[in-house]
């Protein structure tokens, strides 16, 4: 048996990074762009997608960009057919695409609640669902969850988004776990505090021109004492994304600068 760095090509393999115009979903698209994936991406406008085509061209990425809603099933349905009419049967989904309010939870409307788990768990499973029959009749599939440190820990104001990345660790396991006997591997990546527009709040500048304190707290909580940036996720999600990770199944690679191994600063 010998190894070869060819494990961890995507060459001729078809990815679909869902919410990947910008931020966390773009970077991990153009990694696996990179790696020799083709890539298919989604967003809800037409405005965001204009310029995300631009983005990829600029890195030299050959994206097909689509509009769909990732909560809306036959949307999703028809979307994965027409990727695989444009570019071949899905090998790789990344369930990017999610959305966070932070609000405390005794004033958070059921309403607020729900769109919150319906985009970031509900979702996932739409997506999963409508590429896992092609893997199965393929014999492989690579679907990566993107999951967050709240998969494991919680904190004021994030209620829903944590019960909806708690319960997407548990599909992600559960997908291993039904699926896996078909060669269909199914992971999470849970990112640590990253530098997107998401949490563009938590680092703004105070009038007074000083450090949001959020962003002191973030920085002292990790070991690595800095925010993560997307180019952080994208080895992390080509190795998922590649033959070089084939028994790895069910498992969030933490990508978060040692904070969950982490007890904090002694004062
Ligand atoms: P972001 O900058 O806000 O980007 C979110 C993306 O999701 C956007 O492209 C957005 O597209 C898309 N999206 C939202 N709702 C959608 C829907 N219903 N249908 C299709 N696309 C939708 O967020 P990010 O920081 O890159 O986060 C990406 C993922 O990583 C999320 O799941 C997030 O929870 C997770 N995460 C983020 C961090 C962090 O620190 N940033 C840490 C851990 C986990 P539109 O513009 O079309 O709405
Ligand atoms: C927050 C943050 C997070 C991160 C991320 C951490 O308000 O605490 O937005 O939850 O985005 O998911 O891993």
């Amino acid at each position: 048996m010998s190894f070869s760095m060819n494990a961890f090509s995507l060459q001729g393999k078809v990815a679909w990074v869902t919410g990947a115009a910008y931020g966390i979903g773009f970077a991990i698209a153009e990694a696996l762009g990179t790696a020799g994936a083709k890539i298919a991406f989604n967003c809800r406008g037409e405005k965001h997608l204009d310029a995300a085509l631009k983005d990829y061209a600029a890195k030299g990425i050959e994206a097909r960009g689509y509009i769909c809603d990732v909560t809306d099933e036959a949307a999703v349905a028809e979307l994965v057919g027409q990727v695989e009419r444009d570019l071949g049967p899905i090998d790789i989904l990344v369930n990017n695409a999610g959305i966070i309010k932070r609000i405390p939870m005794h004033e958070m409307s059921a309403e607020d609640y729900r769109q919150v788990v319906d985009i970031d768990l509900v979702a996932p499973f739409i997506c999963a669902k409508a590429v896992i029959p092609g893997m199965i009749e393929r014999g492989h599939g690579k679907i990566i969850n993107i999951c967050s440190m709240m998969s494991e820990l919680g904190r004021e104001t994030v209620s829903a988004y944590a019960a909806a990345k708690g319960g997407l660790k548990m599909l992600t396991r559960n997908i291993c776990s039904e699926y896996g006997e078909h060669n269909i591997q199914c992971n999470g990546i849970g990112p640590g505090y990253i530098a997107t527009p998401q949490t563009a709040p938590l680092r703004e500048r105070q009038p007074d021109g000083s450090r949001h304190p959020f962003d002191q707290f973030i920085v002292a909580k990790t070991p690595a004492a800095r925010w993560g940036t997307t180019e952080d996720l994208m080895g992390p999600a080509v190795f998922l994304a590649s033959d070089a990770s084939n028994f790895v199944n069910g498992h969030v690679l933490y990508v978060d600068g040692g904070i969950l191994a982490y007890i904090g600063k002694q004062p």
